[in-house]
C-alpha cells in the first residue's frame, strides 16, 4: 500500500467536518452512551447467519482508527468456513484446558470465577463468524523492503474498539477470546510471522437464552474513572 514516493507531507482541508452546536453535541454524546451501554459480552450465540457485507463494513470501520504514523498495523481474518472454525475451536480448547487446569495460577482463576468461563468454547463453532485480529510488528513497502511500525498494541487496541462498537451498532454481539499461546492461528490462517495474533472475536447474534454474568453489569462510576483538572 505504501510506496517510498507517496510519503511527502501535504496538508488538506478537513474533507468532512461534522458541525454541531453544544446542545446537539451533548445529545449525540448521550445517544452514543446509551447505545454503548447496551453492549454486553455474551458467550451463547445463535447459529443465525450474518451476511458478509455487515462484517466487511464493520472491519472497514476498524480500518478508520488512528494509528502510529498512520501505518495501520492490523490485519483481520474473518472466518466463516465451518471446518476452519472447528479447527480453531479444537486448538483453542487444547490451550484453554491447560489454562483452566492450573496454568493460569490461582489468582487469575479466582478472578474469572464471577464470569463463569471455562475451557469449553462451543461458541467458536456456533457463532457464524470468527474475526481473528493480528498485529503487524513490521510492515513492507510495495517493493518488499520492511519498515518499522510504532505503537502497535495501542493502534490495534483502538481499531479493535472501533470494530466492537461497529458490530454492536449493527446489532451484533462479539466475544473477545484470547487463548494463550495463539501462534496456532498463524498456521491455521496462513499468516506471516511478522503478524502476532491478538485475539479472536466470535461474532453473531446472541442466542435467545443468552445470559450475562451479573458482575459484568457493575461498571465503575464516572467519579472513579474521571477527574477534571
Ligand atoms: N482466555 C480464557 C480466559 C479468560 C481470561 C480473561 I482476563 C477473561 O476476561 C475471560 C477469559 C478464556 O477465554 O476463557
Amino acid at each position: 500500500m505504501f510506496s517510498k514516493d507517496n510519503l511527502p507531507h501535504e496538508a488538506l482541508p478537513i474533507p468532512d467536518r461534522i458541525e454541531r452546536s453544544d446542545d446537539e453535541a451533548l445529545e449525540a454524546a448521550r445517544d452514543f452512551f446509551d447505545l454503548m451501554s447496551k453492549r454486553h459480552t455474551i458467550r451463547d450465540f445463535s447459529p443465525r447467519p450474518v451476511p458478509r457485507d455487515i462484517i466487511e463494513t464493520a472491519v472497514a470501520t476498524a480500518g478508520r482508527a488512528p494509528s502510529g504514523a498512520n501505518h495501520q498495523p492490523w490485519f483481520f481474518a474473518a472466518v466463516q468456513d465451518p471446518a476452519l472454525k472447528s479447527r480453531i475451536r479444537a486448538e483453542a480448547e487444547a490451550e484453554e484446558e491447560k489454562f483452566y487446569d492450573g496454568g493460569a495460577g490461582d489468582e487469575w482463576l479466582k478472578a474469572l470465577e464471577p464470569l463463569g468461563t471455562d475451557a469449553s468454547k462451543p461458541h467458536l463453532e456456533i457463532a457464524p463468524w470468527l474475526i481473528v485480529i493480528f498485529a503487524q510488528r513490521w510492515g513492507a513497502f510495495d517493493d518488499g523492503t520492511r519498515f518499522k511500525n510504532y505503537y502497535v498494541p495501542e493502534s490495534v487496541g483502538i481499531a479493535t474498539g472501533f470494530l466492537i462498537a461497529a458490530l454492536h451498532n449493527a446489532g451484533l454481539s462479539a466475544l473477545t477470546h484470547t487463548p494463550n499461546p495463539m501462534k496456532f492461528l498463524n498456521k491455521a490462517l496462513n499468516r506471516p510471522d511478522s503478524e502476532k495474533p491478538v485475539m479472536i472475536l466470535a461474532v453473531g447474534h446472541a442466542a435467545e437464552d443468552a445470559t450475562v454474568p451479573a458482575v459484568a453489569k457493575i461498571k465503575k462510576p464516572l467519579d472513579e474513572i474521571l477527574k477534571v483538572y
